[in-house]
């Protein structure tokens, strides 16, 4: 039978299992990939491991979240990542090079191979034919210690595009609709294999942006073909023997299938809060904006940028619009003040931000009160901008230069014929700002440099029998990570220390929490549906496991978190019945016999005197895990 591109590539890399869907496979890993927000644990994860030297084919830490520097924190965090890097063996993309994924897609990604990320949006490189999935710290300190990961077979979608694209129609346009159709949980278990005669008009960056927003439909990842235009791509990179082809059988089976007419599409806009609440932009044509922001891992491509700045060329933006641009990568950057792009920017009104990720994780640039922020990023959850009151709205680059011209919300249809963009044959390749390894002999002499906001990662105990203790927050559906732990310029300098940033849990939804969880020495979370969606964070499992969360009771779960909750040693339980998440209140005082955990276990509500069961979302392996306390002490002594 003829296999698709994700059962390919499973199987070049599997080490045990099956490739049924639903299983869970154990493969190797042939890349990994972590930033200053995630990698600090990471690399003290993998520290605690006590191996000598990564052992992947590629490693790669970037610096490019924790760029404000407000504190030492930031900098200290950043020489620790380059000694660690320097020590283990692995690239260091120096603090201003670029956003990690963008620069992976111009510099290291592989066709055909496994990347593994410590970012949700590790999935930015299927856009070249990799199969790239995004993980927490600690998977990552895994993989680079030459341990398998374990992936559970998700559900793989076909979605053939057709139809010729319109003209101002852009490839966040394709993804938007994605979204629109099936919402933030749409995704949830499920790859997206982009096919049909439709990828052909994608170039890679372009591809990179649909494979991108894969992660806000909750997907484990999204992939594109490897074709002649991966090797223009790859070509121009000066890195065409990287290129292998690659293409399902043309008789490839799928589990379901998916068409979107390109010809239908028209330009969309992600309505605040959340990226799934798309319409046409026409519909809120007219809406006076204060700020736009473009760039992040979605958007920030030579190709977005040169688009904004041919839009913008010769004409200067209203006095009320702030617009913020933040280039991809220095390569970018570089190339837009070649051309004299960068000059039409400038001229323009435009403020040049470092190559980093910069507003999209709010550091920096939160809009003004009430302000509306029309982004080219790819989340717009409420407060992420920093400013509580905002309202911000995603868009592609094509939109939000077209508005920032009117100072209202404008779709770009009006602006007549689109600019075309010719990609350049080379790219200015430089790589003086990623200092590569090291030799083993010359890294086994290196110190690791801990600046004292670097704290050691807490371990849990393995789990009890019985758990008791009360409900210290129930919370609804859609949750995401940045609501159980924040980001933005204030909180994320604590990454490194797990104690300080756990007094930040919940703090938009309910600020005594980490104080309640305190007085009463931990207890419960009760959520709803796709509980943890959005970031790769570890730290929304490791904070509250600090603060004694002991299990979280949901409807359903992310995947990433769930996997993150399993990591260290949360035990994650789904309601029997579903209507029982309404038995549970906050404050309530509840029992939980886990037994062995292989079936339902018995919560015993002791304040309402009610009982109800619960399921164990965990597999064969990860039952020991938990019972264990966690992956890193269980690994740590090699069990399995
Ligand atoms: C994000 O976009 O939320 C981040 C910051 O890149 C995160 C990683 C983190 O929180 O450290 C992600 O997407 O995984
Ligand atoms: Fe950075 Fe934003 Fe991309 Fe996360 S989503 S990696 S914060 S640019």
């Amino acid at each position: 039978m003829g296999k698709n591109l994700i059962e390919k590539i499973l199987e070049a890399h599997l080490v045990s299992g099956q490739i049924r869907q639903g299983e869970t496979l154990a493969v190797s890993i042939d890349q990994t990939l972590m930033h200053d927000a995630t990698g600090t644990m990471a690399a003290l994860e993998f520290e605690a491991l006590s191996i000598p030297r990564v052992r992947t084919k590629l490693s790669v830490v970037y610096v490019d979240h924790n760029t404000l520097q407000l504190g030492f924190e930031n900098a200290d965090d950043h020489l620790y990542l380059q000694s660690f890097a320097a020590k283990y063996g692995l690239h260091f993309s120096r603090p201003g090079n670029g956003i990690c994924h963008q620069v992976h897609l111009e510099r290291f990604a592989v066709p055909g191979q496994i990347l593994l990320g410590a970012d949700s949006h590790t999935p930015t490189c299927g856009g070249m034919g990799m199969l790239a999935v995004g993980v927490g710290g600690l998977d990552v300190a895994l993989a680079m210690a030459g341990e398998p990961f374990y992936i559970q077979v998700p559900k793989v979608v076909a979605v053939k595009l057709i139809g010729q694209r319109p003209p101002w129609v852009s490839a966040k346009d394709i993804v938007l609709e994605m979204l629109r159709r099936l919402t933030v949980k749409g995704g949830v278990m499920k790859a997206f294999e982009y096919g049909g005669p439709g990828v052909k008009s994608l170039t890679v960056p372009e591809r990179a942006t649909i494979a991108n927003m894969g992660a806000e439909l909750g997907a484990t990842t999204s992939i594109f073909p490897s074709d002649e235009k991966t090797l223009a791509f790859l070509k121009a990179q000066r890195r065409e023997k990287d290129w292998i082809p690659l293409s399902p059988d043309p008789d490839a089976t799928y589990d379901e299938i998916l068409e979107i007419d390109l010809a239908r599409l028209e330009p969309l806009i992600a309505q605040p809060h959340s990226p799934d609440r798309v319409c046409p932009v026409r519909e809120v044509e007219g809406l006076r904006v204060d700020q736009i922001a473009i760039g992040s891992c979605t958007n920030s491509s030579y190709q977005d940028l040169m688009t904004v700045a041919s839009i913008l060329k010769g004409r200067t933006i209203p006095p009320h619009v702030s617009l913020v641009i933040s280039p991809g990568s220095r390569q970018v950057l570089k190339m837009l003040a070649l051309k004299g792009a960068l000059s039409d920017l400038l001229e323009s009104g435009a403020r040049i931000l470092e190559s980093t990720c910069g507003p999209c994780i709010g550091m920096g640039q939160a809009p003004c009160t009430n302000g509306v922020s029309l982004r080219t990023f790819n989340r717009n959850f409420q407060g992420r901008s920093g400013t509580e009151s905002a309202r911000v709205y995603l868009v592609s680059p094509e939109v939000a230069a077209a508005s920032a011209l009117k100072g209202v919300i404008s779709d770009p249809r009006r602006l007549g014929r689109p600019p075309s963009i010719d990609l350049p044959e080379v790219y200015p390749v430089e790589d003086n700002m990623v200092i590569p390894p090291l030799s083993p002999e010359r890294g086994a002499e290196i110190e690791t440099v801990r600046g004292p906001n670097i704290k050691p990662v807490p371990l849990r105990k393995s789990l009890p029998r019985e758990l008791r203790g009360r409900i210290l927050v129930k919370v609804s559906d859609n949750v995401t990570t940045d609501d159980i732990i924040p980001a933005g310029a204030r909180v994320l300098p604590l990454r490194s220390n797990i104690p300080a940033i756990s007094e930040y849990v919940f703090e938009r939804l309910d600020p005594s929490f980490a104080r309640r969880a305190k007085e009463f020495g931990g207890g419960f979370i009760v959520a709803g549906h796709n509980y943890g969606q959005g970031s790769s964070r570890e730290h929304a499992a490791l904070c509250p496991m600090f603060l004694g969360v002991q299990a979280v009771i949901a409807k359903s779960f992310a995947r990433i978190h769930l996997a993150n909750l399993i990591n260290f040693g949360i035990l994650p339980l789904i309601f029997n019945e579903e209507g029982d998440y309404q038995v549970l209140e906050q404050g309530d005082e509840i029992e939980i016999d886990v037994g062995d955990l292989s079936d339902k276990v018995t919560l015993i509500n002791l304040t309402k005197d009610k009982k109800i069961f619960l399921i164990p979302l965990l597999n064969e392996r990860e039952r020991i895990l938990v019972r264990h306390g966690g992956a890193l002490p269980f690994v740590k002594e090699k069990r399995f």
